[in-house]
C-alpha cells in the first residue's frame, strides 16, 4: 500500500491548523501523514499540531524562525522522503486547498509525475480574490509562463501531489527561492528533468481565517529569480 505525505507549512495558522488537520483525517484516506513545518508561530500552531500527533500521524517539524516558504517546503520534502512516502504532496493550511481534492490527485498521480490543483484547466477557479489579485496572478503566471516555456497553465498552484522519484531526482537544495517564486521554480526544474506533468481543476477559495504571508519582498524575488533561471540554466 503506497504511503502518502502531505507537507502543510504553517505560519501563525492557529484559526485553521486544527479544523484542517481533524477533516483531512475525516475523509479516511488508507495510509496517509500529515508533516507540518512550522516557523516558531507565535500563535500556538506547533502547539496545537503537537497535541493532535498523539491521535493522529501527524508529524511536526519546528524551526528557529521565519524562513520562508521554500525553505519549510525542502525542509519537508527531505523528511516525507525519509518517511518513506511514495507520494508527496504540497498543501497551504488556509483551507484555500479543499481536502475534498486529494482523492482525486491521487487518481491522477497513477498517470502522471506530478499532479497540480490547477485553477486554469475547465472547471478550476478562484474565489473571492479582488480584482487586483486576480490581475496581479495573471500577470506573475503569464510572464513566468512566457519567460521560461512552463507547459502547466497553472503555475503557481500549490496544490501539489509529487512522486517520490521527483524529489529524489531534483537537487532540491540547489533551489534558491522561497517566497512565491518557488513554486514556480520547482515546476520548471520537473518539467526540464522530462517529468510527466497532469492538471486537474480545483476550486481556490481565498482565505477565510488568518493573515496573508505574502510581502512585497516575495514579489521583487519572484521577478529576480524568473529571470535568473531563464538565463542560468
Ligand atoms: N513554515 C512556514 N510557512 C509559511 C511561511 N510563509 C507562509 N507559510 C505558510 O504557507 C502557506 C501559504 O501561505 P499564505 O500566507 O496563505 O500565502 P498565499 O496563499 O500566497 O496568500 P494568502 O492566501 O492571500 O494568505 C500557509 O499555510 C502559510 O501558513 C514561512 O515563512 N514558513
Ligand atoms: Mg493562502
Amino acid at each position: 500500500m503506497s504511503k502518502k505525505i502531505i507537507v502543510i507549512p504553517t505560519y501563525n495558522e492557529q484559526e485553521n491548523i486544527e479544523k484542517l488537520i481533524r477533516k483531512i483525517f475525516a475523509l479516511q484516506i488508507s495510509n496517509l501523514e500529515l508533516l507540518i513545518v512550522d516557523d516558531n508561530s507565535l500563535d500556538g500552531t506547533a502547539q496545537i499540531v503537537g497535541e493532535l500527533a498523539t491521535n493522529f500521524p501527524v508529524h511536526l517539524i519546528t524551526r528557529a524562525g521565519k524562513m520562508g516558504l521554500g525553505s519549510a517546503y525542502i525542509a519537508g520534502f527531505h523528511q516525507a522522503l525519509k518517511l518513506g512516502a511514495d507520494y508527496i504532496f504540497e498543501m497551504d493550511a488556509d483551507f484555500s486547498h479543499d481536502p475534498d481534492d486529494i482523492s482525486r490527485m491521487l487518481e491522477a498521480i497513477e498517470h502522471a509525475d506530478l499532479v497540480i490543483g490547477s485553477r486554469k484547466v475547465p472547471g478550476g477557479k478562484v474565489i473571492g480574490w479582488n480584482m487586483r489579485r486576480k490581475i496581479q496572478s495573471s500577470g506573475a503566471m503569464w510572464f513566468s509562463r512566457t519567460l521560461l516555456g512552463l507547459n502547466a497553465k497553472d503555475v503557481t498552484a500549490g496544490f501539489r501531489c509529487f512522486r517520490r522519484t521527483v524529489l529524489e531526482t531534483l537537487n532540491l537544495d540547489a533551489i534558491t527561492s522561497n517566497g512565491y517564486a518557488f513554486q514556480e521554480e520547482l515546476l520548471y526544474r520537473t518539467q526540464k528533468a522530462g517529468f510527466r506533468i497532469s492538471e486537474i481543476p480545483v476550486i481556490f477559495i481565498d482565505r477565510q481565517e488568518g493573515k496573508s504571508k505574502l510581502s512585497t519582498k516575495d514579489i521583487i524575488e519572484f521577478f529576480v529569480v524568473m529571470i535568473k533561471l531563464k538565463f542560468k540554466n
